[in-house]
């Protein structure tokens, strides 16, 4: 699994049980709740969730943009059990005032600044009350590593991983789109038109990122593999997602697009689980290739050639994954 983290990381909790998460704000009964209680009160759940980063691909914008340099490896899936935050949220009694949620974890700022946040990034209502945003305490049936939120994590699946606040201490309904650290600004924002890539856009012309964009990764083999001398078929794998949406078809060409092959793509295993993928496709002869996959989403939106959509602070970039294979004589 990948790692960010945008402040320090807050020493692993003495005892899970009782760290507690308060929800506040435009409720009727503001409620704070220990891991254990939540355990106790509330109904488990188990998906299987994938989780991107926002900045994911990053690398190929250009011109270059600040912030982490990703390529394709900023996404991770697992199976995550925990609670649903909507039923927290209707324990507490969700006034029809809410508009957005406000999401605080125990990170410290990476200044010590104790009033200063990590990031506070939020969802609106609708998708804080989705049966699939969770308030997750486990991970693959153990209990968290602290690196990835213990003892408690948002997760708001298919958006960028940014809203899925790590050591959770704090959800804060709110009668307005939140404004905590990474809300505001060009944090997490694409523009609300296209602009000349490394151009200044002013904030209000820009929309905050929900769903990510549609993506595939090609997972075996690996980038730069000599395969064995003669080989004359290649087996290809891969997973493919698109945020709020689903992948209707992964395609992959060995001739720098000239042509395309179809791949045999699975269905999710749970709503936000990405979808396996696999080919075989036929090598005509010795040499150097490069196999590329592009995905089409569930409204036949396909996976643009380059990183297009250019934005400050580089979010939502979705080219084709491309490897290389070498077939000796
Ligand atoms: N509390 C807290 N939650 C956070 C972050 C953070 O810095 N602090 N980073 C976010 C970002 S930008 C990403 S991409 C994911 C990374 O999650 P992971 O380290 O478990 O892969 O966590 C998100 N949740
Ligand atoms: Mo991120």
């Amino acid at each position: 699994m990948f790692i960010r983290n945008n402040g320090q990381i807050p020493e692993p909790a003495g005892n899970p049980g009782s760290w507690r998460i308060t929800v506040d704000g435009e409720v009727n009964t503001p409620l704070t709740l220990a891991v254990g209680e939540l355990e106790q009160r509330f109904q488990p759940v188990t998906y299987r969730l994938q989780m991107e980063c926002g900045g994911n691909g990053r690398s190929f914008f250009t011109p270059e943009t600040r912030g982490n340099q990703w390529g394709h490896g900023a996404v991770h899936q697992a199976e995550w059990t925990g609670v649903r935050l909507a039923d927290v949220l209707r324990a507490a009694g969700v006034k029809p005032s809410a508009v957005y949620t406000g999401h605080f974890g125990a990170d410290p700022h990476l200044s010590g600044d104790t009033g200063k946040q990590a990031i506070s990034r939020g969802i609106p209502i609708a998708k804080a009350m989705d049966e699939h945003t969770i308030i997750a305490l486990r991970l693959n049936g153990q209990p968290i590593p602290n690196i990835h939120g213990a003892p408690a994590r948002l997760i708001a699946p298919g958006w960028p991983a940014s809203t899925s606040s790590k050591w959770l201490t704090r959800v804060w309904v709110r009668d307005r789109v939140h404004d905590g650290q990474g809300m505001t600004g060009h944090s997490y924002r694409l523009t609300r038109y296209p602009i000349v890539p490394g151009s200044d856009v002013s904030p209000e012309d820009t929309v905050i990122l929900e769903s990510m964009p549609v993506r595939s990764i090609i997972t075996s083999p690996a980038h730069g593999t000599e395969l064995p001398a003669g080989t004359r078929e290649l087996d290809l794998r891969g997973h493919a997602w698109a945020g709020e949406k689903s992948v209707r078809a992964v395609e992959v060409s060995i001739d720098y697009g000239a042509s395309w092959e179809p791949t045999d793509l699975d269905q999710p295993e749970d709503r936000f689980a990405w979808q396996t993928w696999r080919a075989r496709v036929p090598l005509p002869q010795r040499g150097y290739y490069e196999v590329w996959a592009r995905a089409t989403d569930s409204d036949g939106r396909m996976q643009p050639h380059t990183a297009g959509n250019w934005n400050p602070q580089g979010y939502g970039a979705n080219p084709f994954h491309r490897i290389a294979v070498l077939v000796p004589a």
